[in-house]
C-alpha cells in the first residue's frame, strides 16, 4: 500500500496528478509544512527535512520529487507515464527528470530570490533553449507521449508561468496539460 505525505498546493500536488495518470491507488496523508505564510514541521511526516512530497511503499520511504516520479512510473506500467528500461527514450526521460531537479529548480530558485548570478543566468538561457527545442519537436518533452517529465516541468508553469520566457510553446504546453482529466481529479483531491 502506498501512502503519499502531502500538503495542499505544494510540490506534492504534482504527485497526486501523476498517481491519477497512472491509476495507482494511494492513501493521501495531509501534513503541515513550513511555508512563508506560516506552518510548522509535522512530526507525522517521515521526510527527513520535514518536506513534501514523501512516499511510503510497504514501509519503504522515497523522497525527492524526481525519485518519486521515477519510482512510480517504473512500478505502475498499465498506463505508462515514462519509458521502460530498454526503450530508446529511457535515457532522455531520466535526463529530463534529473535536469528538472538538478538544473531547473536551483536556477529558478536563484532567479526567484533575486540572487541569480552570471552562472545561473547562463544556465537559464541554455535551459530555455533545451526546453523550447524539445517542445518545438513536441508535442511533449519526449515526443508523442505525455510523461512524468512533463508533469514535473509543468508544475512550475502552473505555479509561476512568468519564471520561463513568454514563448508560445510554453503557453501551449501548459494549456494542453491543463485539459487532462487526471489533473482535474488530482485538483479535487489536493485540498480534500
Ligand atoms: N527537492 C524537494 C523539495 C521539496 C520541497 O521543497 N517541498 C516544499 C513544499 S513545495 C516543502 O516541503 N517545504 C517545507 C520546508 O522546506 O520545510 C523535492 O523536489 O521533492
Amino acid at each position: 500500500m502506498l501512502t503519499l505525505f502531502h500538503a495542499p498546493k505544494s510540490r506534492s500536488t504534482r504527485m497526486i496528478w501523476l498517481l491519477e495518470e497512472l491509476g495507482a491507488p494511494c492513501e493521501i496523508k495531509v501534513v503541515d509544512i513550513v511555508r512563508p505564510s506560516g506552518g510548522a514541521r509535522d512530526p507525522a511526516n517521515p521526510h527527513p527535512h520535514g518536506q513534501v512530497p514523501a512516499l511510503v511503499d510497504d514501509g519503504v520511504l522515497i523522497t525527492e520529487s524526481a525519485a518519486i516520479a521515477l519510482y512510480l512510473t517504473d512500478r505502475f506500467r498499465e498506463q505508462p507515464m515514462g519509458p521502460a528500461v530498454g526503450d530508446p527514450l529511457r535515457g532522455p526521460y531520466l535526463t529530463w527528470l534529473a535536469y528538472y531537479a538538478g538544473v531547473l529548480e536551483p536556477v529558478i530558485a536563484a532567479r526567484w530570490s533575486g540572487k541569480a548570478g552570471e552562472a545561473e543566468n547562463a544556465a537559464y538561457e541554455i535551459l530555455d533553449g533545451q526546453l523550447k527545442g524539445a517542445l518545438e519537436r513536441g508535442p511533449w518533452l519526449l515526443g508523442d507521449d505525455f510523461s512524468a517529465a512533463d508533469i514535473m516541468f509543468i508544475s512550475l508553469l502552473q505555479f509561476a508561468r512568468q519564471m520561463l520566457p513568454p514563448h508560445a510553446v510554453y503557453g501551449d504546453w501548459l494549456a494542453r496539460a491543463q485539459t487532462r482529466p487526471a489533473l482535474a481529479r488530482a485538483l479535487l483531491k489536493d485540498d480534500a
